[in-house]
Protein backbone atom coordinates (compact mmCIF):
# COMPACT_ATOMS: atom_id res chain seq x y z
CA UNK A 1 0.00 0.00 0.00
CA UNK A 2 0.95 3.44 -0.44
CA UNK A 3 0.31 6.91 0.17
CA UNK A 4 1.46 10.27 -0.66
CA UNK A 5 3.18 13.35 1.38
CA UNK A 6 1.66 16.25 1.33
CA UNK A 7 1.11 18.46 -1.62
CA UNK A 8 -0.28 21.79 -2.39
CA UNK A 9 -0.31 23.81 0.87
CA UNK A 10 -2.19 21.20 2.80
CA UNK A 11 -0.28 20.35 6.03
CA UNK A 12 -1.64 16.86 5.85
CA UNK A 13 -1.92 14.14 3.56
CA UNK A 14 -4.67 11.35 5.49
CA UNK A 15 -3.57 9.08 2.69
CA UNK A 16 0.20 9.03 4.44
CA UNK A 17 -1.65 8.50 7.87
CA UNK A 18 -3.60 6.09 7.11
CA UNK A 19 -0.80 4.11 5.26
CA UNK A 20 1.46 4.70 8.24
CA UNK A 21 -0.92 3.64 10.80
CA UNK A 22 -1.94 0.46 8.79
CA UNK A 23 1.85 -0.58 8.17
CA UNK A 24 2.37 -4.35 9.57
CA UNK A 25 -1.25 -4.81 9.98
CA UNK A 26 -2.44 -8.30 8.63
CA UNK A 27 -5.51 -9.22 6.24
CA UNK A 28 -6.35 -12.13 6.07
CA UNK A 29 -3.15 -14.27 5.54
CA UNK A 30 -1.64 -11.01 4.26
CA UNK A 31 -0.02 -8.75 5.54
CA UNK A 32 0.22 -4.97 5.07
CA UNK A 33 3.70 -3.12 4.01
CA UNK A 34 3.16 0.62 3.28
CA UNK A 35 5.30 3.00 1.73
CA UNK A 36 5.21 7.23 1.69
CA UNK A 37 5.22 8.39 -1.89
CA UNK A 38 7.08 11.95 -2.54
CA UNK A 39 4.85 13.93 -4.77
CA UNK A 40 7.60 14.28 -7.30
CA UNK A 41 7.06 13.07 -10.66
CA UNK A 42 10.24 11.79 -11.21
CA UNK A 43 10.82 10.50 -7.70
CA UNK A 44 7.31 8.38 -7.08
CA UNK A 45 7.51 5.83 -9.87
CA UNK A 46 11.02 4.94 -9.62
CA UNK A 47 9.99 4.43 -5.74
CA UNK A 48 7.39 2.31 -6.97
CA UNK A 49 8.89 0.24 -9.21
CA UNK A 50 11.39 -0.53 -6.46
CA UNK A 51 8.34 -1.29 -4.07
CA UNK A 52 6.91 -3.78 -6.69
CA UNK A 53 10.41 -6.12 -7.55
CA UNK A 54 10.98 -6.06 -4.10
CA UNK A 55 8.38 -7.53 -2.48
CA UNK A 56 6.04 -8.80 -5.62
CA UNK A 57 2.74 -8.10 -3.36
CA UNK A 58 -0.17 -9.87 -4.53
CA UNK A 59 -2.17 -6.47 -4.56
CA UNK A 60 -0.34 -2.90 -4.44
CA UNK A 61 -3.67 -0.69 -3.23
CA UNK A 62 -2.39 3.35 -4.01
CA UNK A 63 -4.21 6.11 -1.57
CA UNK A 64 -4.21 9.78 -2.15
CA UNK A 65 -5.79 12.63 -1.24
CA UNK A 66 -9.05 14.57 -3.13
CA UNK A 67 -9.46 17.23 -1.65
CA UNK A 68 -12.97 18.30 -2.31
CA UNK A 69 -14.44 15.13 -3.44
CA UNK A 70 -17.58 13.38 -1.14
CA UNK A 71 -16.44 10.48 0.68
CA UNK A 72 -14.25 7.41 -0.85
CA UNK A 73 -13.32 7.63 -4.33
CA UNK A 74 -12.72 4.05 -5.91
CA UNK A 75 -11.05 4.70 -9.14
CA UNK A 76 -11.52 2.70 -12.50
CA UNK A 77 -9.10 4.69 -15.01
CA UNK A 78 -5.85 5.67 -14.97
CA UNK A 79 -5.12 8.29 -18.36
CA UNK A 80 -1.47 8.16 -20.24
CA UNK A 81 -1.60 12.13 -19.53
CA UNK A 82 -0.23 14.68 -17.00
CA UNK A 83 -1.79 17.93 -17.17
CA UNK A 84 -1.35 19.62 -13.92
CA UNK A 85 -2.78 22.79 -12.54
CA UNK A 86 -0.65 22.76 -9.54
CA UNK A 87 3.36 22.47 -9.32
CA UNK A 88 4.78 18.92 -7.65
CA UNK A 89 6.84 19.27 -4.82
CA UNK A 90 9.66 19.60 -6.55
CA UNK A 91 9.05 23.01 -8.58
CA UNK A 92 7.78 21.09 -11.75
CA UNK A 93 4.62 21.72 -13.88
CA UNK A 94 3.69 19.63 -16.70
CA UNK A 95 1.15 20.40 -19.54
CA UNK A 96 -0.50 17.73 -22.39
CA UNK A 97 2.40 15.36 -21.49
CA UNK A 98 2.29 11.73 -21.64
CA UNK A 99 3.56 9.64 -18.63
CA UNK A 100 4.81 7.02 -21.20
CA UNK A 101 5.24 7.34 -24.61
CA UNK A 102 4.77 4.12 -25.69
CA UNK A 103 2.47 2.83 -23.29
CA UNK A 104 -1.45 2.69 -24.24
CA UNK A 105 -3.70 5.55 -23.45
CA UNK A 106 -5.20 4.31 -20.78
CA UNK A 107 -5.75 1.17 -18.30
CA UNK A 108 -8.28 0.25 -15.87
CA UNK A 109 -7.97 -1.10 -12.31
CA UNK A 110 -7.98 -4.40 -11.48
CA UNK A 111 -9.00 -3.96 -7.68
CA UNK A 112 -12.34 -5.33 -7.42
CA UNK A 113 -13.72 -1.76 -7.10
CA UNK A 114 -17.67 -3.01 -7.27
CA UNK A 115 -17.33 -4.96 -4.46
CA UNK A 116 -15.48 -2.89 -1.97
CA UNK A 117 -18.32 -0.19 -3.52
CA UNK A 118 -21.17 -2.66 -2.24
CA UNK A 119 -18.84 -3.34 1.03
CA UNK A 120 -18.35 0.28 2.04
CA UNK A 121 -22.13 0.25 1.07
CA UNK A 122 -22.83 -2.72 3.93
CA UNK A 123 -20.52 -0.71 6.41
CA UNK A 124 -22.42 3.15 5.65
CA UNK A 125 -19.50 4.69 4.46
CA UNK A 126 -20.09 7.32 1.76
CA UNK A 127 -18.02 6.17 -1.28
CA UNK A 128 -18.57 5.82 -5.27
CA UNK A 129 -16.65 4.81 -8.40
CA UNK A 130 -14.96 7.44 -9.53
CA UNK A 131 -14.06 7.37 -13.83
CA UNK A 132 -11.23 10.16 -13.51
CA UNK A 133 -8.00 9.86 -10.89
CA UNK A 134 -7.40 13.85 -11.71
CA UNK A 135 -4.01 14.29 -14.52
CA UNK A 136 -2.41 14.56 -11.73
CA UNK A 137 0.13 12.29 -9.37
CA UNK A 138 -2.61 10.29 -7.90
CA UNK A 139 -3.40 9.50 -11.94
CA UNK A 140 0.53 8.73 -13.07
CA UNK A 141 1.05 6.39 -9.95
CA UNK A 142 -1.84 4.31 -10.85
CA UNK A 143 -1.07 4.66 -14.63
CA UNK A 144 2.52 3.12 -13.31
CA UNK A 145 1.16 0.77 -11.15
CA UNK A 146 -0.99 -1.07 -13.44
CA UNK A 147 1.74 -0.36 -16.25
CA UNK A 148 4.19 -2.13 -13.91
CA UNK A 149 1.73 -5.18 -13.49
CA UNK A 150 0.72 -5.39 -17.74
CA UNK A 151 4.49 -5.68 -18.68
CA UNK A 152 6.47 -6.99 -16.17
CA UNK A 153 2.48 -10.00 -15.62
CA UNK A 154 2.66 -9.74 -12.52
CA UNK A 155 -0.67 -11.59 -10.62
CA UNK A 156 -0.71 -8.39 -8.52
CA UNK A 157 -4.18 -6.68 -8.59
CA UNK A 158 -3.62 -2.42 -8.64
CA UNK A 159 -6.13 0.34 -8.13
CA UNK A 160 -6.52 4.04 -6.49
CA UNK A 161 -8.55 4.85 -3.82
CA UNK A 162 -8.67 8.46 -3.25
CA UNK A 163 -9.44 9.98 0.21
CA UNK A 164 -11.57 13.07 0.51
CA UNK A 165 -10.15 15.89 4.05
CA UNK A 166 -10.33 15.15 7.36
CA UNK A 167 -11.89 18.02 9.14
CA UNK A 168 -8.60 18.86 10.11
CA UNK A 169 -7.53 19.53 6.95
CA UNK A 170 -10.87 21.95 5.96
CA UNK A 171 -10.36 23.53 9.29
CA UNK A 172 -6.50 24.46 8.05
CA UNK A 173 -7.53 25.65 4.42
CA UNK A 174 -10.13 27.82 5.76
CA UNK A 175 -12.72 25.45 3.79
CA UNK A 176 -14.48 24.54 6.82
CA UNK A 177 -17.53 23.69 4.50
CA UNK A 178 -15.43 21.31 2.09
CA UNK A 179 -16.42 17.67 2.55
CA UNK A 180 -14.58 15.82 4.63
CA UNK A 181 -14.89 12.37 6.82
CA UNK A 182 -12.64 11.62 9.92
CA UNK A 183 -9.46 9.92 9.56
CA UNK A 184 -10.54 6.97 12.12
CA UNK A 185 -13.98 6.55 9.07
CA UNK A 186 -11.34 6.52 6.25
CA UNK A 187 -9.27 4.26 7.73
CA UNK A 188 -11.77 1.94 8.68
CA UNK A 189 -12.79 2.32 4.70
CA UNK A 190 -9.55 1.21 3.58
CA UNK A 191 -9.86 -1.68 5.65
CA UNK A 192 -12.74 -2.78 4.45
CA UNK A 193 -11.01 -2.61 0.86
CA UNK A 194 -8.13 -4.81 1.83
CA UNK A 195 -10.81 -6.96 3.29
CA UNK A 196 -12.63 -7.32 -0.19
CA UNK A 197 -8.87 -9.11 -1.63
CA UNK A 198 -8.79 -11.54 0.46
CA UNK A 199 -12.54 -12.75 -0.35
N1 LIG B 1 -3.28 13.69 -4.18
C1 LIG B 1 -2.79 14.20 -5.44
C2 LIG B 1 -1.35 13.80 -5.52
C3 LIG B 1 -0.97 13.41 -4.13
C4 LIG B 1 -2.25 13.24 -3.41
O1 LIG B 1 -2.38 12.79 -2.28
C5 LIG B 1 -3.64 13.75 -6.63
O2 LIG B 1 -4.85 13.56 -6.45
O3 LIG B 1 -3.13 13.62 -7.72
Amino acid sequence: MTGFEPFGGYIQNPSEQIARQLDGSEVGDYVVKSFVLPVDTDIAPLRLAQIVQEYRPAALVLLGLAFGREGISLERIAVNLKDWQIQDNAGNLKTDEPIDVRGPTAYLATLPIRQIKAALDAAQIPAHISNTAGLYLCNQVMYGGLHLAATQTLEMRCGFIHLPATPELTQTTGKPDAPALSLEIQKRAVQIALGTLTL
